[in-house]
């Protein structure tokens, strides 16, 4: 990455965004990353290190007064609606994911400018291997949010192909973190349970116990972002998106490693709506393809992402920032 690029970061008060932010701040300098959110007030680590703007990434004038005031050469577009609240509001979920990406590749394509999108395990639905999902099998997503991957890897490969935008995909499992919370997510059990386990000693989960999904914990899931963001063009050899793979458990696995460190906690389980969208996502992925054309390769396992998340909100609870 040049020092003489400026970014944007949309979905910039999310769970990805306010870490890549700070992430982006740290190797470029503040002044060179522009975080850019809708609704959320941004936390004070990102209102003051660089440049914030409100933006609704829906409405093309808007960011496009934003890329080009701010001389925007790289875009990382994480705004989005996901899985759960996308199926209680499916008309937002296709406006805002499908409009907003257009938009953005529609920038990309008249100045040039490079972008980062993440589609997610959610592409997959019905009729495909769960585990160790090849890279290229059917994808018939079974969620509004999960359309709306599959029709937005479709149109990174168009822009790609029809006008050589640069755009770069990984198809992110569910990302655990200690710093902002997920939102309307499916894969939301997995970080919840750790601030309750902190909090409260005690979980009411809305999957069963022997639910398994894949998930990547945070210093890797920006790895992941910042790997495939730095190769060469000609390493991409794929312009939809990478499978990625890092950690796989059950809950009761998960619950059983919480536990070593706070062996009071209890679970309880009240399956809702979104136990049968997670019942459609891979357990594992073949993620071969992204660890030979980038590099990809996580470091955290299970236990090492444990023991970390446990570290990090224990201190943020003695701080009283929990
Ligand atoms: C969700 O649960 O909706 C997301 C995802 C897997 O893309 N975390």
């Amino acid at each position: 990455m040049r020092n003489d690029e400026n970014i944007m970061v949309t979905g910039a008060t999310g769970q990805i965004g306010s870490e890549l932010v700070m992430s982006l701040r740290e190797r470029l300098g503040g002044s060179k990353v522009v975080a850019l959110g809708h609704r959320r007030e941004p936390p004070e680590s990102i209102a003051r290190s660089g440049p914030f703007e409100r933006g609704d990434v829906t409405i093309f004038s808007e960011l496009k007064e934003i890329v080009e005031r701010h001389d925007v050469s790289q875009i990382y577009h994480l705004a989005a609606v996901l899985s759960a609240v996308g199926e209680k509001e499916p008309q937002r979920a296709w406006d805002m994911n499908m409009r907003g990406l257009q938009n953005v590749l529609e920038l990309a394509r008249a100045n040039k400018t490079k972008v980062f999108w993440p589609s997610s395990i959610a592409v997959f639905g019905r009729g495909y291997p769960r585990d160790l999902t090849p890279q290229e099998t059917v994808l018939l997503p079974t969620t509004m949010y999960g359309v709306t991957k599959v029709a937005g890897e479709l149109l990174c490969d168009y822009y790609n192909r029809k006008y050589g935008v640069d755009v770069r995909s990984v198809r992110f499992p569910g990302i655990i973190s200690a710093d902002t919370p997920p939102g309307g997510g499916t894969t939301d059990y997995a970080v919840a349970i750790f601030y309750e386990a902190i909090r409260h000693k005690h979980y009411e989960c809305f999957v069963r116990p022997d639910t398994v999904l894949p998930m990547v914990y945070m210093p890797d899931c920006l790895e992941a972002i910042l790997g495939i963001m730095g190769v060469e063009p000609s390493s991409i050899r794929r312009r939809d998106a990478y499978n990625l793979n890092s950690m796989s458990f059950s809950v009761s696995e998960l619950v059983k490693a919480i536990q070593r460190f706070v062996p009071s906690l209890e679970v309880s389980f009240n399956p809702d709506f979104r136990q049968d969208i997670a019942d459609s996502w891979p357990r594992s992925l073949d993620d071969r393809a992204a660890r030979h054309d980038w590099g990809w390769c996580p470091k955290y396992d299970l236990a090492a992402m444990t023991k970390d998340m446990i570290a990090e909100l224990t201190r943020k609870h003695e701080l009283g920032q929990l």
